[in-house]
Protein backbone atom coordinates (compact mmCIF):
# COMPACT_ATOMS: atom_id res chain seq x y z
CA UNK A 1 0.00 0.00 0.00
CA UNK A 2 1.79 3.50 -1.07
CA UNK A 3 1.23 5.61 2.30
CA UNK A 4 3.37 2.80 3.89
CA UNK A 5 6.51 4.77 1.81
CA UNK A 6 5.60 7.61 3.14
CA UNK A 7 5.51 6.61 7.45
CA UNK A 8 7.87 9.11 8.20
CA UNK A 9 9.68 10.86 11.70
CA UNK A 10 9.90 13.73 9.60
CA UNK A 11 6.14 14.04 8.62
CA UNK A 12 5.95 18.00 9.95
CA UNK A 13 8.23 18.69 6.56
CA UNK A 14 5.57 16.43 4.06
CA UNK A 15 1.85 16.83 4.13
CA UNK A 16 1.46 13.66 2.73
CA UNK A 17 3.53 12.12 5.39
CA UNK A 18 2.41 9.82 8.22
CA UNK A 19 3.89 10.22 11.82
CA UNK A 20 5.88 7.21 12.15
CA UNK A 21 4.57 4.80 14.66
CA UNK A 22 5.47 1.78 16.18
CA UNK A 23 3.82 -1.66 14.67
CA UNK A 24 5.62 -4.76 16.55
CA UNK A 25 5.83 -4.15 20.41
CA UNK A 26 9.93 -4.45 20.38
CA UNK A 27 9.43 -1.39 18.50
CA UNK A 28 9.05 0.97 21.74
CA UNK A 29 12.67 0.32 22.77
CA UNK A 30 13.08 3.18 20.06
CA UNK A 31 11.00 5.81 22.51
CA UNK A 32 13.79 5.72 25.13
CA UNK A 33 16.04 7.54 23.10
CA UNK A 34 13.36 10.33 22.26
CA UNK A 35 12.45 11.19 25.94
CA UNK A 36 11.21 15.17 26.37
CA UNK A 37 13.41 15.49 29.83
CA UNK A 38 15.87 12.82 31.76
CA UNK A 39 14.13 11.98 34.92
CA UNK A 40 16.53 12.87 36.93
CA UNK A 41 16.69 16.77 35.32
CA UNK A 42 14.60 18.24 38.36
CA UNK A 43 13.51 21.79 38.00
CA UNK A 44 14.59 24.05 40.81
CA UNK A 45 11.00 24.28 42.45
CA UNK A 46 11.25 20.24 42.92
CA UNK A 47 11.40 19.44 46.66
CA UNK A 48 13.84 16.95 46.03
CA UNK A 49 16.49 19.94 43.72
CA UNK A 50 18.68 20.46 47.02
CA UNK A 51 18.62 17.02 48.03
CA UNK A 52 21.63 15.34 46.61
CA UNK A 53 20.79 11.68 47.65
CA UNK A 54 17.63 12.13 46.37
CA UNK A 55 18.96 13.07 42.94
CA UNK A 56 21.58 10.55 42.72
CA UNK A 57 18.67 7.81 42.85
CA UNK A 58 16.76 9.79 40.45
CA UNK A 59 19.76 9.01 38.44
CA UNK A 60 20.08 5.37 38.97
CA UNK A 61 16.05 5.11 38.28
CA UNK A 62 16.54 6.87 34.34
CA UNK A 63 19.97 5.10 33.81
CA UNK A 64 17.64 1.35 34.42
CA UNK A 65 15.09 2.60 32.35
CA UNK A 66 16.84 4.21 29.60
CA UNK A 67 18.83 0.46 29.41
CA UNK A 68 15.73 -1.48 28.83
CA UNK A 69 15.17 -3.69 26.23
CA UNK A 70 11.63 -5.39 24.77
CA UNK A 71 12.04 -8.94 26.30
CA UNK A 72 14.21 -8.16 29.30
CA UNK A 73 12.71 -8.94 33.23
CA UNK A 74 11.74 -5.48 34.59
CA UNK A 75 15.00 -4.73 36.46
CA UNK A 76 14.42 -5.44 40.47
CA UNK A 77 15.29 -2.52 42.84
CA UNK A 78 15.95 -2.68 46.23
CA UNK A 79 14.51 0.55 48.12
CA UNK A 80 15.96 2.57 50.47
CA UNK A 81 14.07 2.54 53.88
CA UNK A 82 13.63 6.17 53.20
CA UNK A 83 11.58 5.56 50.29
CA UNK A 84 9.70 2.43 52.10
CA UNK A 85 8.80 4.67 54.57
CA UNK A 86 7.31 7.47 51.68
CA UNK A 87 5.77 4.37 50.00
CA UNK A 88 4.24 3.39 53.61
CA UNK A 89 2.70 6.63 54.66
CA UNK A 90 0.90 7.50 50.75
CA UNK A 91 0.08 3.47 51.49
CA UNK A 92 -1.88 3.99 54.95
CA UNK A 93 -3.19 7.45 53.92
CA UNK A 94 -4.79 6.25 50.50
CA UNK A 95 -5.72 2.61 51.72
CA UNK A 96 -8.65 4.61 54.37
CA UNK A 97 -9.94 6.36 51.55
CA UNK A 98 -10.64 3.63 48.95
CA UNK A 99 -13.45 2.14 50.38
CA UNK A 100 -15.18 5.11 49.96
CA UNK A 101 -13.73 7.08 47.01
CA UNK A 102 -12.37 4.31 44.50
CA UNK A 103 -14.74 2.85 42.01
CA UNK A 104 -15.53 -0.66 42.52
CA UNK A 105 -12.79 -2.65 40.20
CA UNK A 106 -10.36 -0.81 42.23
CA UNK A 107 -11.67 -1.94 45.15
CA UNK A 108 -11.94 -5.56 43.51
CA UNK A 109 -8.25 -5.62 42.36
CA UNK A 110 -7.16 -4.30 45.21
CA UNK A 111 -6.71 -7.02 47.73
CA UNK A 112 -5.68 -9.15 44.64
CA UNK A 113 -2.62 -7.40 44.50
CA UNK A 114 -1.80 -7.52 48.20
CA UNK A 115 -2.23 -11.30 47.74
CA UNK A 116 -0.21 -11.89 45.28
CA UNK A 117 2.01 -8.90 44.51
CA UNK A 118 3.75 -7.95 48.21
CA UNK A 119 1.09 -4.88 48.29
CA UNK A 120 1.76 -3.91 52.19
CA UNK A 121 2.81 -0.59 53.93
CA UNK A 122 6.39 -2.05 54.46
CA UNK A 123 7.10 -3.24 50.90
CA UNK A 124 7.33 -0.93 47.38
CA UNK A 125 6.28 -3.57 45.00
CA UNK A 126 8.48 -4.70 42.23
CA UNK A 127 7.39 -3.53 38.71
CA UNK A 128 7.99 -7.12 37.39
CA UNK A 129 5.35 -8.32 39.52
CA UNK A 130 2.81 -5.91 38.93
CA UNK A 131 3.48 -6.54 34.85
CA UNK A 132 3.33 -10.42 35.39
CA UNK A 133 0.11 -10.24 37.19
CA UNK A 134 -1.28 -7.73 34.99
CA UNK A 135 -0.33 -9.89 31.75
CA UNK A 136 -2.58 -12.79 33.56
CA UNK A 137 -5.58 -10.65 33.93
CA UNK A 138 -5.55 -8.14 30.71
CA UNK A 139 -2.29 -8.95 29.02
CA UNK A 140 -0.96 -5.57 29.89
CA UNK A 141 2.45 -5.23 30.83
CA UNK A 142 4.48 -2.41 32.35
CA UNK A 143 7.77 -0.97 30.60
CA UNK A 144 10.30 1.21 33.09
CA UNK A 145 10.74 4.72 31.11
CA UNK A 146 13.41 7.02 31.84
CA UNK A 147 11.76 10.79 31.78
CA UNK A 148 8.91 12.23 29.89
CA UNK A 149 8.26 10.37 26.99
CA UNK A 150 5.71 12.58 23.98
CA UNK A 151 2.31 12.47 23.61
CA UNK A 152 2.27 10.38 20.43
CA UNK A 153 4.80 7.99 22.12
CA UNK A 154 3.58 7.35 25.40
CA UNK A 155 -0.25 7.28 23.58
CA UNK A 156 1.21 4.09 21.18
CA UNK A 157 2.00 2.04 23.71
CA UNK A 158 -1.27 1.31 25.11
CA UNK A 159 -1.79 0.56 21.43
CA UNK A 160 0.15 -2.82 22.61
CA UNK A 161 -1.37 -3.00 25.95
CA UNK A 162 2.36 -1.68 27.26
CA UNK A 163 2.38 0.89 30.34
CA UNK A 164 5.65 3.19 30.53
CA UNK A 165 5.84 3.05 34.51
CA UNK A 166 8.51 5.05 36.50
CA UNK A 167 10.45 3.20 38.70
CA UNK A 168 11.72 6.19 41.63
CA UNK A 169 9.63 7.37 44.18
CA UNK A 170 8.42 11.04 45.34
CA UNK A 171 10.36 13.08 47.59
CA UNK A 172 10.03 12.10 51.08
CA UNK A 173 8.70 15.53 52.09
CA UNK A 174 6.01 15.69 49.87
CA UNK A 175 4.03 12.37 50.02
CA UNK A 176 0.01 13.27 49.63
CA UNK A 177 0.29 14.77 46.48
CA UNK A 178 3.04 15.51 43.81
CA UNK A 179 2.27 16.82 39.98
CA UNK A 180 5.23 14.01 38.88
CA UNK A 181 4.21 10.17 38.49
CA UNK A 182 6.12 7.76 40.58
CA UNK A 183 5.75 4.39 41.81
CA UNK A 184 3.32 5.07 44.13
CA UNK A 185 1.24 6.70 41.09
CA UNK A 186 1.71 4.20 38.88
CA UNK A 187 1.64 1.01 41.41
CA UNK A 188 -1.53 2.36 43.28
CA UNK A 189 -3.38 4.36 40.98
CA UNK A 190 -2.77 2.87 37.73
CA UNK A 191 -1.75 -1.25 38.07
CA UNK A 192 -5.39 -1.69 39.85
CA UNK A 193 -7.33 -0.56 36.64
CA UNK A 194 -4.99 -2.18 33.81
CA UNK A 195 -6.32 -5.30 35.81
CA UNK A 196 -10.33 -4.54 34.75
CA UNK A 197 -10.97 -6.34 31.22
CA UNK A 198 -13.12 -3.23 30.14
CA UNK A 199 -10.87 -0.10 31.28
CA UNK A 200 -8.42 -2.14 29.20
CA UNK A 201 -9.76 -1.99 25.95
CA UNK A 202 -10.28 1.33 26.65
CA UNK A 203 -7.16 2.24 27.70
CA UNK A 204 -6.25 0.20 24.36
CA UNK A 205 -8.98 1.95 22.32
CA UNK A 206 -7.19 5.20 23.13
CA UNK A 207 -3.84 3.74 21.92
CA UNK A 208 -4.79 2.66 19.29
CA UNK A 209 -6.55 5.46 17.67
CA UNK A 210 -3.40 8.01 18.39
CA UNK A 211 -1.09 5.34 15.42
CA UNK A 212 -0.38 7.75 12.88
CA UNK A 213 -3.35 10.62 13.71
CA UNK A 214 -2.29 14.17 12.87
CA UNK A 215 -0.45 16.15 15.95
CA UNK A 216 -4.05 18.30 17.00
CA UNK A 217 -5.65 14.68 17.65
CA UNK A 218 -2.67 13.41 19.23
CA UNK A 219 -3.47 16.17 21.38
CA UNK A 220 -7.22 15.57 21.93
CA UNK A 221 -6.45 11.89 22.82
CA UNK A 222 -3.95 12.71 25.59
CA UNK A 223 -6.59 15.19 26.73
CA UNK A 224 -9.28 12.35 26.92
CA UNK A 225 -6.66 10.28 28.49
CA UNK A 226 -5.94 12.87 31.08
CA UNK A 227 -9.55 13.20 32.07
CA UNK A 228 -10.33 9.29 32.55
CA UNK A 229 -7.17 6.95 32.85
CA UNK A 230 -5.43 10.00 35.13
CA UNK A 231 -8.36 11.71 36.78
CA UNK A 232 -11.45 10.41 35.75
CA UNK A 233 -14.77 10.19 37.87
CA UNK A 234 -17.45 7.58 36.98
CA UNK A 235 -21.07 7.36 39.01
CA UNK A 236 -21.70 3.77 40.39
CA UNK A 237 -24.72 3.02 42.54
CA UNK A 238 -25.68 6.94 42.54
CA UNK A 239 -22.38 7.87 44.27
CA UNK A 240 -19.17 9.40 42.78
CA UNK A 241 -15.87 7.89 42.76
CA UNK A 242 -12.62 8.15 41.45
CA UNK A 243 -10.89 5.83 38.82
CA UNK A 244 -8.42 8.19 37.66
CA UNK A 245 -4.79 7.13 38.63
CA UNK A 246 -4.07 10.54 39.56
CA UNK A 247 -6.64 11.03 42.22
CA UNK A 248 -5.77 7.70 43.51
CA UNK A 249 -2.65 8.28 44.14
CA UNK A 250 -3.38 11.84 45.69
CA UNK A 251 -4.04 11.42 49.50
CA UNK A 252 -4.84 15.08 48.75
CA UNK A 253 -6.80 15.04 45.76
CA UNK A 254 -8.61 12.14 46.54
CA UNK A 255 -10.83 13.95 49.23
CA UNK A 256 -10.86 16.98 47.06
CA UNK A 257 -12.09 15.60 43.88
CA UNK A 258 -15.54 14.20 45.61
CA UNK A 259 -16.41 17.83 47.65
CA UNK A 260 -18.19 20.15 46.12
CA UNK A 261 -15.52 22.46 45.52
CA UNK A 262 -14.63 20.89 41.91
CA UNK A 263 -17.30 21.07 38.65
CA UNK A 264 -18.25 18.52 37.21
CA UNK A 265 -19.30 17.76 33.71
CA UNK A 266 -19.92 15.09 31.03
CA UNK A 267 -17.24 13.00 29.67
CA UNK A 268 -17.74 12.97 25.62
CA UNK A 269 -14.33 12.95 23.77
CA UNK A 270 -15.82 15.66 21.43
CA UNK A 271 -15.75 18.25 24.21
CA UNK A 272 -13.74 17.23 26.80
CA UNK A 273 -10.80 16.48 24.23
CA UNK A 274 -10.72 20.19 23.78
CA UNK A 275 -10.46 21.45 27.58
CA UNK A 276 -7.40 22.90 29.24
CA UNK A 277 -5.92 21.40 32.24
CA UNK A 278 -3.36 22.67 35.04
CA UNK A 279 -0.94 20.05 35.67
CA UNK A 280 0.62 21.48 39.01
CA UNK A 281 -2.40 21.60 41.32
CA UNK A 282 -5.49 20.24 41.90
CA UNK A 283 -7.90 20.09 38.94
CA UNK A 284 -10.42 22.53 38.73
CA UNK A 285 -12.59 20.54 36.34
CA UNK A 286 -13.52 16.68 36.31
CA UNK A 287 -15.17 14.64 33.68
CA UNK A 288 -17.57 11.81 34.80
CA UNK A 289 -18.18 8.86 32.71
CA UNK A 290 -20.92 6.14 32.83
CA UNK A 291 -19.07 3.48 32.77
CA UNK A 292 -15.97 2.07 30.90
CA UNK A 293 -18.03 0.66 28.94
CA UNK A 294 -19.56 3.23 27.59
CA UNK A 295 -16.41 5.73 27.65
CA UNK A 296 -14.99 2.91 25.33
CA UNK A 297 -18.00 3.61 22.54
CA UNK A 298 -17.63 6.92 23.00
CA UNK A 299 -13.52 6.86 22.48
CA UNK A 300 -14.16 4.20 19.29
CA UNK A 301 -16.85 6.61 18.00
CA UNK A 302 -14.71 9.32 18.08
CA UNK A 303 -11.43 7.73 16.85
CA UNK A 304 -13.41 7.49 13.39
CA UNK A 305 -13.34 11.24 12.97
CA UNK A 306 -9.30 10.70 13.15
CA UNK A 307 -8.51 11.76 9.50
CA UNK A 308 -6.54 8.79 8.25
CA UNK A 309 -6.47 6.75 5.39
CA UNK A 310 -6.18 3.33 6.73
CA UNK A 311 -7.01 1.24 9.91
CA UNK A 312 -5.33 -0.27 12.60
CA UNK A 313 -5.80 -4.18 14.17
CA UNK A 314 -3.73 -5.73 17.27
CA UNK A 315 -2.89 -8.96 16.56
CA UNK A 316 -2.34 -10.05 19.53
CA UNK A 317 -0.93 -13.16 18.15
CA UNK A 318 2.18 -11.42 17.00
CA UNK A 319 2.00 -8.43 19.52
CA UNK A 320 1.78 -6.23 16.27
CA UNK A 321 -0.55 -3.91 14.46
CA UNK A 322 -2.05 -5.08 11.28
CA UNK A 323 -2.58 -2.00 8.95
CA UNK A 324 -5.93 -2.28 7.17
CA UNK A 325 -6.63 -0.69 3.53
CA UNK A 326 -9.54 1.52 4.66
CA UNK A 327 -10.47 3.42 7.78
N1 LIG B 1 -0.82 14.02 41.73
C1 LIG B 1 -0.56 12.60 41.67
C2 LIG B 1 0.00 12.11 43.02
O1 LIG B 1 0.31 12.91 43.87
O2 LIG B 1 0.15 10.91 43.18
C3 LIG B 1 0.36 12.22 40.53
C4 LIG B 1 -0.19 12.62 39.17
C5 LIG B 1 0.64 12.18 38.00
C6 LIG B 1 0.00 12.52 36.68
FE1 LIG C 1 -0.32 8.47 35.26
Amino acid sequence: VGYLNIISRNYKDNRYAVPWFPRRIRDLDRFANQILSYGAELDSDHPGFTDPEYRARRKYFADIAYNYKYGQPLPHVDYTAQEIATWGAVFRKLTELYPTHACKEHNHVFPLLIENCGYREDNIPQLEDVSNFLKDCTGFTLRPVAGLLSSRDFLAGLAFRVFHSTQYIRHHSRPLYTPEPDVCHELLGHAPLFADPAFAQFSQEIGLASLGAPDDYIEKLATCFWFTVEFGLCRQEGKLKAFGAGLLSSFGELQYCLSDKPELREFDPDTTGDTKYPITEYQPVYFVANSFEDAKERMIKFAQKIPRDFGVRYNPYTQSVDILDSP
